[in-house]
């Protein structure tokens, strides 16, 4: 758990400025999170992931000094409000900013925002666009409001998740609707927490792929390259499976979550997959079990690019963890009143 500290120039606290921190981490894997929702989620992050740096950017002012994140963009209040050209130069204002944020260090950057209001809707797919134009792998999480907040809001977010995609290598939608199928216990007071953790796992769960408990595991930043460059549509799911079959459980618990609905299963063109297990337990990986893995890719078109390996998990016991990764696919028309988006 990191500190949460109220580092804040006093520039800052009069609105007059943007923070970067200058001890920043040296870490290949950068986040923004842009609007209150994409900050928010930032927020739960920065308390979680280390390895990750995090930058929050907004023209709402109280939004960044609200945010343990000492690295904060402000963007010049209400240039936010406006598609296209207005957000561009909203954004190109603060360009600065955003290039010193994005150093030299920096392979990888996720961009977060929840659509369906002004600014992560029309300012997110501009901070991707001068992210991709900088050569960075470029990655783009999205949420979807919830049924709840009405349908011109999801329009909205529909029309800016399109955006964003032009913009991206790789799209992760989630719908939040979906968690409602996750989470018995989901009411309008813990709705949007239940969204910032999965965001949060999302993240997570990337930046393991990247960079792996275990030293051994064969692969790297170059793989995750792979599988997400001009990847499209993509999604990050895991899985357990213990027992008889454990790895063939494992994997489809990982695609039978909710969160998959939206997706054309089985229609993936690039998968990437670390099957977790417990090296010390009483049943490490076996060969044999590596065959499910085999039949399970039966599923898939035979054409679809496959990159899988093993890793150790000391707390899984007998238990084994799947990762999948997937790029590529189509989505179906079962978002709220979605048209069916091409990859
Ligand atoms: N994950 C998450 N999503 C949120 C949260 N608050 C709001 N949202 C979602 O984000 C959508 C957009 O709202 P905001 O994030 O408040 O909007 P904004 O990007 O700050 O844009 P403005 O209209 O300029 O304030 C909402 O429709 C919700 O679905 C939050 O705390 N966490
Ligand atoms: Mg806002």
């Amino acid at each position: 758990m990191k500190k949460k500290d109220n580092y804040a120039t006093s520039e800052f606290e009069l609105g007059i400025m943007s923070t970067l921190d200058k001890n920043q981490q040296r870490t290949i894997i950068r986040a923004i999170g842009i609007g209150a929702g994409g900050i928010n989620a930032v927020n739960l992050m920065y308390q979680n992931i280390d390895g990750v740096t995090f930058a929050v950017l907004d023209s709402d002012h109280q939004q960044l000094i609200d945010s343990p994140v000492r690295n904060r963009v402000l963007l010049r209040p209400n240039a936010a409000h406006g598609q296209g050209e207005k957000a561009r130069h909203a954004v190109e204002e603060s360009k600065a900013e955003i290039d010193a944020f994005l150093d030299d260090d920096t392979r990888m950057v996720i961009i977060i925002g929840s659509m369906g209001g002004y600014t992560g809707t029309d300012v997110a797919p501009e901070v991707a666009r001068i992210a991709r134009e900088k050569g960075l792998l470029t990655v783009g999480i999205v949420t979807i409001p919830f049924i709840f907040e009405g349908s011109q809001k999801i329009l909205k977010a529909l029309k800016g998740a399109e955006e964003m995609r032009k913009h991206v290598d790789a799209l992760f939608i989630i719908d939040n609707q979906c968690l409602t199928e996750i989470y018995n216990d989901l009411d309008q007071s813990n709705a949007f927490t239940k969204s910032n953790e999965t965001l949060t796992t999302a993240v997570r769960s990337l930046y393991c792929l990247i960079t792996p408990i275990d030293r051994r595991v064969c692969m790297d930043f170059n793989d995750v390259n792979y599988t997400l460059r001009k990847g499209g549509n993509a999604f990050i799911v895991s899985g357990f499976g213990s027992g008889e079959r454990r790895v063939t459980k494992a994997l489809e618990n990982a695609l039978e979550s909710p969160l998959l609905k939206d997706c054309e299963s089985f229609s993936f063109k690039k998968i990437l997959m670390i099957i977790y297990y417990n090296r010390d337990s009483e049943s490490p990986l076996l060969m044999e079990e590596m065959n499910q893995i085999q039949e399970f890719m039966e599923n898939f078109d035979h054409e679809v690019d496959v990159i899988w390996a093993p890793a150790h998990d000391s707390t899984l016991k007998d238990q084994i963890k799947v990762t999948i990764l997937a790029t590529g696919f189509n989505m179906s028309n079962s978002l709220p009143m979605g048209p069916k988006h091409e990859s």
